[in-house]
């Protein structure tokens, strides 16, 4: 990584928890010399997640991505499984990677959240399960797919990577479907460096998953299940307990931040930008914009270069689409999928810079920056 990339403003430059605790956590560690394996950093931050969340039980893991392959073969799925093609590409693989079919549904454009009516559509006596991805840390209307699920006798399960922290008006996410996969990369609000969060209320699915992320043990010299090694370290465990430490120090960074892109954004003709009125408990960690070329004058790509010359970031999250990328674009089933929502979202949006790593200062100059381009296109 060079200097220069170090300077640019990024979209996912890392939040960072209580420093001071984390020194002493880490001193434990070595003090104890016990590393991984359930250690008991491990134990403190599920125990710490399930209350927040107020979910029954909580399964640390290395990542997301491992996490929805360990639920998917924990739920013994077999058969296709209805997605997004609007989500990160890793939701995709994972169902890919254990041997399931894919099938993308397009999504409501108002909230980039799939479309449950076409959801239904979907369903045939091969799907083996729904997954729903909470977009940007949007509830992907939850009940409703839970719902969708039982009508139909198919397991429900959701990728909430960006949802730590968000919820509807009664219910964390954390708490539906079958269960919930967390990720706690370090671009997302809340991080272990790499890591994640399999949560369910499932007594018997969660003790299942336990073995599993340990090869299958479930005592020593005493394997019953297939399994990997989707542990979670110590270390990464110390960073979440100090993550915990300043979350809502970090919300309320999110949100200041959230508020004046907002009342900048909003403001410039051309542009939608997504807020989140209507979501109950939002961590607020993503800044998502759409531009529409017809009335600015201006491309979603010509900002987003405008913005790289000036040390600006900006992601295209998801262009091109699961759908449009490798194995899925060559799979002739999935080519042949019209998701017209998904292809024009994907020209349409972007992310800017927030969290604690981009300073009002730097949202000033980001916005600064977009209204000058959009003026200059409608002068
Ligand atoms: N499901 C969904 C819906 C997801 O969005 C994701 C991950 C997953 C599942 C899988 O979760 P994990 O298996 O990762 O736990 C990033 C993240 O790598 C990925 O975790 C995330 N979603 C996705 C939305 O964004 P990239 O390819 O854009 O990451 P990267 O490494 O280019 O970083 C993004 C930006 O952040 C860069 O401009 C640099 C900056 N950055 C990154 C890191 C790692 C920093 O400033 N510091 C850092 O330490 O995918």
């Amino acid at each position: 990584m060079s200097t220069d990339s170090l300077s640019d403003l990024h979209v996912g430059r890392p939040n960072v928890g209580d420093r001071e605790l984390f020194d002493r956590l880490v001193d434990g560690i070595f003090e104890r010399r016990w590393f991984s394996n359930n250690g008991q950093l491990v134990q403190e931050l599920e125990e710490r997640i399930e209350d927040y969340l107020g979910v029954e039980h909580c399964v640390l893991v290395c990542n997301a991505t491992v996490g929805l392959q360990l639920a998917c073969e924990a739920l013994e799925l077999s058969g296709e499984v209805i997605l997004p093609s609007y989500t990160f590409v890793a939701s995709a693989h994972a169902v890919q990677w254990q041997k399931l079919r894919p099938v993308f549904v397009d999504i409501d454009p108002r909230t980039h959240n799939l479309d449950p009516a076409l959801v239904e559509e979907a369903i045939t006596e091969d799907t083996a399960a729904i997954l729903g991805v909470h977009v940007w840390g949007r509830p992907c209307v939850p009940e409703q797919l839970q719902k969708l699920g039982e009508e139909h006798g198919v397991p429900v399960m959701f990728d909430a990577a960006h949802a730590f922290g968000c919820g509807t008006e009664t219910t964390m996410i954390g708490n539906f479907g079958a269960c919930e996969v967390f990720s706690f990369h370090a671009t997302k609000f809340f991080n272990t460096f790499e890591g994640g969060a399999i949560t369910t209320n499932d007594d018997a699915l969660a003790a299942r998953l336990r073995k599993m992320k340990n090869f299958g043990f479930a005592g020593p010299d005493h394997v019953v299940s297939l399994g990997t090694n989707a542990k979670m370290s110590e270390i990464h465990a110390a960073m979440g307990l100090s993550m915990f430490a300043k979350l809502d120090e970090i919300l309320d960074v999110n949100r200041e931040r959230y508020e004046v892109y907002r009342r900048r954004l909003s403001a410039i003709p051309g542009i939608r930008f997504l807020d989140y009125d209507d979501v109950a408990r939002s961590n607020f960690q993503y800044i998502v914009a759409e531009v529409t070329e017809s009335e600015s004058g201006v491309s979603r790509d010509q900002l987003v270069s405008e913005l790289k010359d000036n040390g600006i970031l900006a992601r295209r999250y998801f262009y091109p689409g699961c759908h449009r990328m490798e194995p899925y674009a060559s799979d002739s089933n999935v080519a042949t999928k019209a998701l017209p929502r998904t292809e024009e979202l994907c020209h349409r949006v972007f992310n800017l810079p927030t969290g604690s790593g981009a300073s009002l200062e730097d949202v000033d100059r980001v916005c600064s920056r977009i209204e000058s381009l959009f003026s200059e296109s409608t002068a």
